[in-house]
């Protein structure tokens, strides 16, 4: 998927771009492209996900992305320890504030290069852009990425606070059915159910499927390339004779909590709520 505030793509090439890092820090360092190469580069699988997603949306996607750690980069600065918040700002303007914690508690936090084996694609942010794991794009994945500031949450506000969405943005635990879509003809007989499920950063441990008003009954989950990326699922199903039904999943994070019933709006940290399919059989 793709969110962008600019209306035109920002094109801007390696050998202009710049990223400065200043504010509360004890060296200002300024880096060019080629400075990077210094720096052990990694490629990670993360999920992206944005807090606009609504339950059972779209704008949610993988990538295998290859870039720098974000501590590496910020280490010759010197952070102060009392800055909570790294303000990023892209070449347009656009700005997200991102929790200092985030990116030395493990997770994945990084100076994005490349995406799928290739170079950034112009409209993810080339030459280089944020990604950090388990935050939604909004506070984590600044695309065309030029300065990061070295700040506090109670002196500066990014871009969509002051749009009234919060300041802080971890991706909550979602799950989403993509088979069979709403209203779908599924003939009698053996039919699969599938979709995929997310929590970012503490992974997926189970997700469980309804079928009306039915036990919940636990999927057959893929692969979990890491606790940032979304896993597949599936349940086997008997279509034994015409009639209207609803399929309704859950997921269930690896600290043991369950997807909450709750449901609420985008604005202004995420929704929630399980996803539900209504299809017939024929
Ligand atoms: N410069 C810039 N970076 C940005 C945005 C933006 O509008 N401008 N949108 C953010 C949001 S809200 C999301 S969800 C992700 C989307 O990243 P993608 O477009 O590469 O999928 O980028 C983030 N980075
Ligand atoms: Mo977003």
């Amino acid at each position: 998927y793709r969110v962008d505030t600019a209306l035109s793509v920002p094109q801007l090439s390696r050998d202009v771009w710049r990223l400065r890092i200043h504010g509360m820090v004890d060296r200002e360092i300024t880096y060019s492209f080629d400075d990077l190469a210094q720096f052990e580069a990694v490629e990670k699988a993360i999920t992206l996900t944005c807090v606009s997603n609504p339950v059972g949306g779209n704008l949610i996607s993988n990538g295998m992305w290859t870039g720098y750690r974000l501590t590496d980069l910020l280490h010759a600065a010197g952070v102060h320890p009392d800055a909570d918040m790294l303000l990023s700002t892209s070449v347009d303007g656009f700005t997200v504030g991102t929790p200092v914690e985030t990116l030395a508690d493990g997770r994945d936090a990084m100076l994005a290069v490349g995406l799928n084996g290739q170079p950034l694609p112009v409209e993810h942010g080339y030459p280089a852009r944020l990604v950090v794991a388990g935050l939604y794009g909004y506070v984590s994945a600044t695309k065309w990425v030029t300065d990061l500031e070295l700040t506090r949450f109670d002196r500066a506000e990014a871009y969509w606070t002051r749009q009234g969405w919060a300041p802080r943005g971890p991706i909550k635990t979602e799950s989403r059915i993509d088979v069979p879509k709403r209203g779908q003809k599924v003939p009698v007989g053996p039919t699969t159910f599938g979709g995929v499920a997310w929590a970012q950063n503490r992974g997926v441990r189970s997700v469980e499927v309804r079928i009306d008003g039915g036990p919940w009954q636990r999927a057959r989950l893929g692969a979990a390339y890491s606790g940032q990326t979304w896993r597949l699922w599936s349940l086997p199903w008997q279509a034994s004779g015409p009639g209207d039904h609803t399929v309704t999943v859950r997921a269930t994070d690896n600290t043991g909590a369950v997807q909450t019933s709750d449901v609420t709006s985008t604005v202004p940290d995420g929704a929630t709520g399980w996803h539900s399919v209504n299809f017939t059989v024929t």
